[in-house]
């Protein structure tokens, strides 16, 4: 028997950068929403990986972000929390731009942990760009560095490599058919959750926050039942959510639905409603008891 490697591998990085992109392909799984717009994550999400001689439970997290609101400094503790566990941290940035203040205070974050640079996107600039780019993060004390594209599987399996020679050794923690840790209900809460990010523009998607009320298995030949609730903080953005005649919603619907059968891997009836809960960003207790409850 060979070594065996076992340990937390946490995600981090600014907004938008393909944080959660990276853990999917990174466990072949779509577990983590994904939006092409920023601050679609709110949670830490665990991702397992077997190999053969490794177990790699990776983490992904929100995007680093100053706080606006106290939902915000919920996302960065959980952003610290993932940090705190990590055994190894992958710091991904855009292929855009020089490392700048927001890049710095990010590695500067991680301090006595291995970290691995991901410089994700790369299907997006030039390739001559590249190696002056990797200088210049080059100071920053890296174990290595890794240009990806993570949307198109490119430099994953090196990155996996440098990631499983860089963990610590140690027998796995999960059994083997784990991919993460959260209950059913949180992914559906997420799918539903994505779907609003993809069909609903401005503030619409930060403004709600999803909640199943009801998970309900029935017997052979029926479909699952599942009610979920969506809160928004304004009357105005119910109507929205809504649309005319209540087309809108039923397209979110039917969307959700679709993407919770293929993650659950059985059909549902998804019935969805619209609650407001005025300024529920600024809520300790609501953000608490709804949007982390499973932590
Ligand atoms: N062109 C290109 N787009 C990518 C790549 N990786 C991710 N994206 C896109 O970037 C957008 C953001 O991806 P996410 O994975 O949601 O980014 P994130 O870092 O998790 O974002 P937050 O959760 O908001 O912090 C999506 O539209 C992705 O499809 C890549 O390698 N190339
Ligand atoms: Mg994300």
């Amino acid at each position: 028997m060979g070594e065996f490697r076992t340990g937390y591998v946490a995600i981090v990085g600014r907004p938008n950068v393909g944080k959660s992109t990276l853990l999917n392909v990174l466990i072949n799984y779509r577990l983590s929403a994904i939006s092409p717009k920023p601050q679609t994550t709110r949670h830490k999400i665990l991702g397992i990986l077997n190999g053969e001689n490794y177990q790699a439970i990776f983490i992904d997290t929100p995007g680093v972000l100053k706080p606006r609101y106290e939902l915000h400094r919920f996302m960065q503790k959980e952003v610290e929390e993932a940090m705190e566990t990590a055994d190894l941290v992958i710091i991904m940035v855009e292929p855009f731009n020089e490392p700048g203040p927001e890049e710095i205070s990010i590695i500067e974050q991680v301090k006595s942990l291995p970290k691995i640079l991901a410089i994700n996107k790369i299907d997006l600039i030039e390739k001559p760009r590249l190696l002056p780019l990797i200088d210049k993060y080059r100071v920053y004390n890296f174990v290595e560095i890794h240009p990806i594209s993570a949307l198109h599987n490119s430099g994953i399996d090196e990155l996996k490599q440098s990631i499983v020679k860089n963990l610590p050794l140690g027998e796995p923690f999960y059994p083997q058919d784990q991919i993460t840790e959260k209950p059913e209900r949180f992914f559906v809460e997420e799918l539903i959750r994505e779907g609003i990010f993809h069909r609903y523009g401005e503030e619409i998607p930060y403004s709600c926050a999803v909640e199943v009320e009801e998970f309900r298995e029935r017997p052979q030949g029926q479909k699952d039942y599942i009610r979920a609730v969506i809160y928004v903080e304004k009357p105005s953005q119910r109507a929205i959510i809504l649309g005319k005649n209540g087309e809108a919603i039923k397209r979110l619907g039917k969307l959700a639905r679709e993407n919770i059968e293929k993650f659950l891997g059985r059909p549902v009836y998804l019935e969805l409603f619209v609650k407001v809960k005025p300024d529920w960003r600024e809520d300790k207790r609501f953000i608490k008891d709804t949007v982390y409850r499973y932590d």
